[in-house]
């Protein structure tokens, strides 16, 4: 008999829309033995219920459904009622970034239901949390639900299945470090790319082409401010077995200059920055006559317990130098593969690679129930 799955999806922004696509595609193309039926969609003030658990239709008009529905979101206990009452499998997919709703994973999990996100705050919020959600997760031969989370750093690049398959197999990971935002990729490829000519470009002229592009978030304050980078890294360390007590209680240099913190727009923070220049264009100066470019990077040694995040000078061959685009590329230094590190790098922004590692992680859980 076929096995019945039912799946509720909270947020409908970029990487919603996106994962709808790319889910709906695999239920038309799937040969297996799973029923797989969305029986709630949600964004923030409105959502999409099928009270019977008919399917609902996958469509990319969604916005415009959730629109017309004029019917409130159900609260975290009524949605864990509802997937329930259907007596069958269940994963909830957030495909938001809200810590509120992060903090109930533990009595999503502890009620059997299984959970996928690209949501970076359960998992690199309070150390609490973590606990807490692993330890009512089924993750490791318990009762609650399956949790995976392969998005929240890398997109939809195979990097925590990575560490965990390293960690699982007996190997030990004495240092991971890349460049782990898409935006600082771009930003610093483009600032400082390796054999530049001409005249130096002024960051701040980069930062706008940026914004201008779409790859920088509304404020760019929230990419330079290293914190999405320092959310990642708290994630990537834990799960090498380090206890990270908060994405804030490392090293993490901002690259905000100190009197734009305050600034209330985006637009007057974008106005002053020209007014900075100077400083990082030293740094970049000072860089290329040591035959060097700078990057943004994140890096944790595990030995010392080390975890930093900030600019970096680095060897223009190195690979980190030589990066394109947005890309991502994070090296994992372990026993087994000594001095050589194995490295994962891509596409590491963007709704549809974003949604493909939440959409995967979805195929993990099904394989597993
Ligand atoms: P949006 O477009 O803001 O959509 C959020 C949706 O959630 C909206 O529909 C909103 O109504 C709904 N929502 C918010 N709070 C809610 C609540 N409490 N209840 C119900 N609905 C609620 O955000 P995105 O871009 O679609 O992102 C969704 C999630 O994916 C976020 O957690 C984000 O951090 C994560 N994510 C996105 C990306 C990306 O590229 N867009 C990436 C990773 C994770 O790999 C990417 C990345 O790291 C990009 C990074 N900036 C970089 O490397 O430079």
């Amino acid at each position: 008999m076929a096995k019945d799955v039912k799946v509720a999806i909270i947020g409908v922004g970029g990487v919603g829309k996106a994962f709808i696509g790319q889910l709906s595609n695999y239920i038309k193309k799937n040969v297996s033995t799973v029923s797989i039926s969305v029986v709630y969609i949600a964004r923030s003030r409105a959502a999409l219920i099928s009270k019977d658990y008919s399917p609902l239709p996958l469509t990319s008009f969604v916005s415009e459904e959730l629109d017309a529905a004029g019917t409130e979101p159900l609260s975290v206990p009524d949605l864990i009622q509802f997937l329930k009452a259907a007596g069958s499998e269940a994963i909830l997919i957030d495909n938001t970034s809200s810590i509120e709703l992060a903090n109930t994973y533990p009595d999503i999990l502890s009620a059997g239901i299984h959970i996928a996100t690209p949501n970076k705050k359960g998992f690199s919020s309070e150390e609490k949390l973590w606990n807490d959600i692993f330890s009512a997760a089924g993750n490791n031969g318990e009762s609650g639900g399956y949790v995976f989370h392969e998005a929240t750093v890398g997109a939809g690049l195979p990097v925590l299945s990575t560490i965990r398959d390293l960690v699982d197999t007996g190997d030990e990971v004495t240092k991971v470090e890349g460049v782990f935002s898409g935006t600082m990729s771009f930003l610093f490829n483009e600032f400082a790319p390796v054999g530049a000519s001409g005249p130096p470009k002024a960051f701040s002229d980069v930062v706008k082409v940026a914004k201008d592009a779409g790859y920088t978030e509304p404020d760019p304050r929230d990419d330079l401010n290293g914190l999405d980078v320092a959310r990642k890294l708290t994630i990537l360390a834990r799960l090498s077995g380090l206890s990270i007590a908060s994405p804030t209680s490392f090293p993490v240099q901002s690259l905000i200059p100190k009197p734009l913190e305050s600034v209330s727009t985006s637009q007057e923070f974008m106005d002053g920055l020209p007014n900075y220049d100077s400083e990082i264009g030293l740094l970049a100066d000072e860089a290329k006559k040591e035959g060097k470019v700078i990057r943004f990077v994140g890096s944790i040694d595990v030995p010392s317990k080390a975890v930093k995040v900030g600019l970096e000078k680095f060897d223009i061959s190195h690979p980190i130098a030589g990066l394109k685009g947005s890309d991502n590329i994070i090296a994992f230094y372990t026993k087994r593969y000594g001095d050589r590190a194995l490295i994962v790098q891509g596409a590491g922004a963007g709704a549809e690679v974003t949604a493909m590692g939440v959409l995967s992680d979805v195929i993990k859980i099904i394989a597993r129930i």
